[in-house]
């Protein structure tokens, strides 16, 4: 049962409820589902995220595009239709056209901080935003969510930017669109599979509380653009730096040979990275979508705490 908000926006009763008693919300993104995994293992994934964030006491908010229809809070269990050929994984610059056409799809995390900033929700999860590609010079595939970063004001919680992404350009990038990144627990930018990018992060923070407290600061500030915490891959899942470069690059020399472009870049390079390394990129991938939504949670919770007391 879905009821409407917000004209094309339908936010579930419970996630509504959690909204107007202030009580913490974490959205999470499908597009990682529709296109990023395996079938079973975006099915299960879906349901471990779910109660990871519930478990913390946190109300979990999936968003998806079925029919036209923007859900926040959708059922884990009920996302067949992203698995159907005619899914489309849905980009920030997409949105208003599958509401208009009725498609459904998964959204990525600048289409998911569209939706979640109009419905104020604040905390998101995801595995790797998209960020500059490798060979970004050539190509100019730089993904939305970077100019999404810049212009809702949420924090999202992720394992740097994805395999296929240049993590010093990235970085680069995120400061000229003065986006606040703070490495949890870590002073370099995470390269996904592998904990370490070499590339240095401007911030570091131990806590969620203190990650909380710069939230708070923002807002105070009347800043827009998100915070981006990154958090590495959990010790016991990650690759080295090593194993993931030589699969990445392998991936990339079969893509440009098959000719594959735009938003099926991510998909294919993704697959051939999970056969490259022999699944361990999967398990890894696996493991930082739940570290991910678990940091995520406890810092909704510490903001929700910190708005309800007042402290910083
Ligand atoms: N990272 C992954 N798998 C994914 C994505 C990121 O490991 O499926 C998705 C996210 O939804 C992200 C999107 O927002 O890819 C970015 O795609 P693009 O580079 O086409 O903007
Ligand atoms: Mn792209």
């Amino acid at each position: 049962m879905m009821r409407p908000v917000s004209r094309p926006i339908d936010i579930s009763p419970e996630v509504a409820r959690a909204l107007a008693a202030r009580s913490p919300v974490v959205a999470l993104e499908s597009a990682v589902y529709s296109h990023g995994l395996p079938r079973e293992q975006a099915r299960a994934t879906a349901r471990k995220l779910d109660e990871a964030v519930r478990a913390a006491g946190v109300t979990p908010a999936l968003v998806v595009v079925r029919d036209g229809s923007i859900l926040v809070g959708a059922d884990p269990l009920d996302m067949g239709f992203l698995f159907e050929p005619d899914a489309l994984k849905i980009a920030e610059r997409d949105l208003a056209v599958a509401v208009a056409r009725g498609q459904s799809g998964g959204t990525t995390v600048a289409a998911t901080m569209a939706v979640v900033a109009e419905v104020g929700i604040v905390v998101m999860a995801t595995g790797g935003i998209g960020g500059v590609h490798l060979g970004a010079q050539e190509s100019w595939d730089v993904s939305g969510d970077l100019h999404a970063l810049s212009r809702y004001p949420i924090v999202v919680v992720c394992a740097g930017a994805k395999a296929i992404c240049d993590a010093a350009k990235t970085v680069e990038a995120l400061d000229t669109l003065g986006v606040t990144v703070v490495g949890y627990r870590t002073e370099v930018m995470p390269a996904f599979y592998a904990r370490s990018s070499g590339v240095p992060v401007p911030h570091r923070a131990d806590a969620p509380e203190e990650i909380a407290a710069i939230a708070r600061a923002k807002t105070d500030l009347g800043h827009r653009a998100a915070l981006l915490v990154v958090q590495p891959c959990p010790e016991h899942a990650a690759l080295d730096t090593g194993t993931v470069s030589a699969a990445v690059d392998r991936a990339l020399a079969e893509a440009r040979s098959a000719g594959i472009r735009g938003g099926a870049v991510t998909p294919y390079l993704l697959s051939a990275i999970a056969e490259a390394t022999g699944g361990r990129a999967l398990t890894a991938n696996l493991a930082l979508l739940e570290a991910n939504a678990i940091l995520a949670a406890s810092v909704a919770s510490a903001l929700a705490a910190s708005v309800r007391t007042g402290d910083r």
